[in-house]
């Protein structure tokens, strides 16, 4: 047998996010201008704020900002969400946690691939969040079997990318030169499509139904339909992109601005207008000529967004429980001030947020501390934070959240005169496990990989502190 050299994932994850970013740059200008202007604010604000260059530095962050991104894509139907699910897995993108999106009015649950080690995750941490389409919550039946003929049709992967895939699976990993051409293949099967797959009147049709359905369906193969670089100062990049009259959403989805950033915060510019034009439907008459009809098609977007401390499930669900409470007053994160007042009582330290089990953090021992003084007399972990032995930072939120991803998918579907991601009365129904029986694996539950994250760095404290007294005995 002939030895094979294998590329590592994470290179080869890479290597996709860059052909991805590039890609969508020429795809969409703005997005173009949206990356130099994220960089250019991160470039300030670490100038400016060296506590939080200290603490990125120390958690391995700080190479990983600007070339971090997530994107998204919505495909049709299980086999094709299988065949994602065996592209990412290349690169080490497993599926973490599950969003149900009909609760939102959205017809889609999804998952988020991304890879789970911190040492996989500080070398690029990409992630795509990947939706698949709720067949059964199309009621017009008529309307169901022209979706599910004209995704029977399609094959949203080349044949050359089955063979990729097949060699992965037969040898555990590709060549660097298989490498290559497999990052060329699965970029190419998410570019964008100016011809439509269905005729003018079918497209509609979706449209009238759902714009995420019209979306999912009327193409040949599914576009990613944003990329989104993370920034250290969102409320900066807002006010930048709105002084250079970039059409934006007038407010920051998610938690509130505060003193230690929690989840995610996210803006977007609105979805452009492209476009495409659609296969004449000739009714079989000879003296007709098929040609093109013209059209637009409107999905594709630009978002921006600012990470903060990924909580627990103690904190996410306080989080969660203020939440609802400003909706059901009608606040929303439009309405500022009123809004923040709803979190008021989330605590707003680090300090805090720990002592209260709230956040996860990622602990390391102070090297200068611990060669300056004399050894430390205990290695209870409190003592050691008291004493300045051990130190923490908190842990990147890595995953997204459902409530701010329905109303990007509804802010940028939106169109006058179609229904705004379907109808208010569509039943919440979650199906996880169908979903996870189309993917083939079960999802990961983002909570422990935060836990094991946090367990392997209070490990590596113990082990040093209990060095150091071994050394001195
Ligand atoms: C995905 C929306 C989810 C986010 O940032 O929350 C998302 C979609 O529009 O298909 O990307
Ligand atoms: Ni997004």
């Amino acid at each position: 047998t002939t030895s094979r050299h294998h590329a590592a994932p994470a290179k080869i994850r890479d290597a996709f996010s860059r052909a991805m970013s590039a890609m969508y740059a020429s795809e969409v200008p703005l997005y173009g201008r949206l990356l130099s202007l994220v960089s250019h604010v991160n470039k300030t604000t670490l100038e400016q704020d060296s506590p939080l260059r200290q603490r990125l530095e120390a958690t391995d962050d700080l190479d990983r900002i600007d070339m971090e991104r997530h994107g998204a894509i919505r495909v049709g139907t299980p086999a094709e969400l299988h065949s994602v699910r065996r592209v990412l897995h290349v690169m080490n993108m497993l599926p973490t946690g599950f969003y149900d999106l009909s609760a939102a009015g959205v017809p889609v649950h999804a998952t988020c691939f991304r890879p789970h080690s911190a040492s996989e995750l500080s070398k690029n941490p990409f992630r795509l969040f990947v939706s698949m389409l709720q067949l059964h919550l199309i009621t017009d039946e008529k309307l169901r079997t022209i979706v599910m003929e004209t995704l029977a049709r399609r094959q949203i992967f080349s044949d050359r990318m089955y063979e990729l895939l097949d060699i992965c699976e037969r040898y555990g990993g590709l060549t660097d030169a298989e490498a290559e051409e497999f990052v060329q293949e699965a970029r190419n099967s998410f570019r964008w499509h100016a011809s439509a797959a269905v005729p003018y009147d079918d497209y509609m049709r979706l449209l009238r139904d759902n714009s995420v359905l019209a979306d999912i369906v009327a193409f040949r193969s599914p576009h990613i339909n944003h990329l989104t670089p993370r920034t250290l100062d969102i409320d900066a990049v807002q006010s930048d992109m709105l002084n250079q009259g970039i059409p934006l959403k007038e407010y920051i989805e998610g938690p509130p601005k505060r003193k230690c950033p929690i989840l995610l915060r996210q803006t977007s510019f609105k979805a452009i207008e492209e476009a495409i034009e659609f296969p004449n439907e000739n009714k079989g008459d000879p003296r007709v000529l098929p040609s093109a009809v013209s059209g637009y098609h409107t999905a594709r977007f630009g978002e921006v967004e600012q990470r903060g401390v990924a909580l627990t499930v103690k904190g996410r669900q306080m989080y969660d429980s203020m939440l609802q409470s400003a909706l059901q007053d009608g606040i929303t994160a439009a309405h500022g001030d009123a809004y923040s007042l709803k979190f008021a009582k989330f605590p707003d330290s680090w300090e805090d947020l720990r002592a209260e089990g709230l956040a996860w953090f990622q602990y390391r021992v102070d090297w200068d501390k611990l060669q300056s003084s004399e050894t430390p007399k205990s290695d209870d972990l409190e003592y050691l934070i008291e004493s300045g032995y051990v130190v923490y930072e908190p842990i990147v939120y890595e995953d997204f959240l459902p409530i701010s991803a329905a109303g990007i998918f509804q802010s940028n579907l939106a169109k006058p005169g179609t229904t705004n991601g379907g109808s208010p009365k569509m039943v919440p129904c979650s199906n996880r496990r169908e979903f996870e029986l189309a993917l083939g694996v079960v999802t990961m539950d983002e909570m422990i990989l935060y836990k094991n994250i946090q367990d392997e760095s209070l490990l590596k404290c113990r082990q040093c502190v209990q060095d150091l007294k071994l050394g001195a005995a």
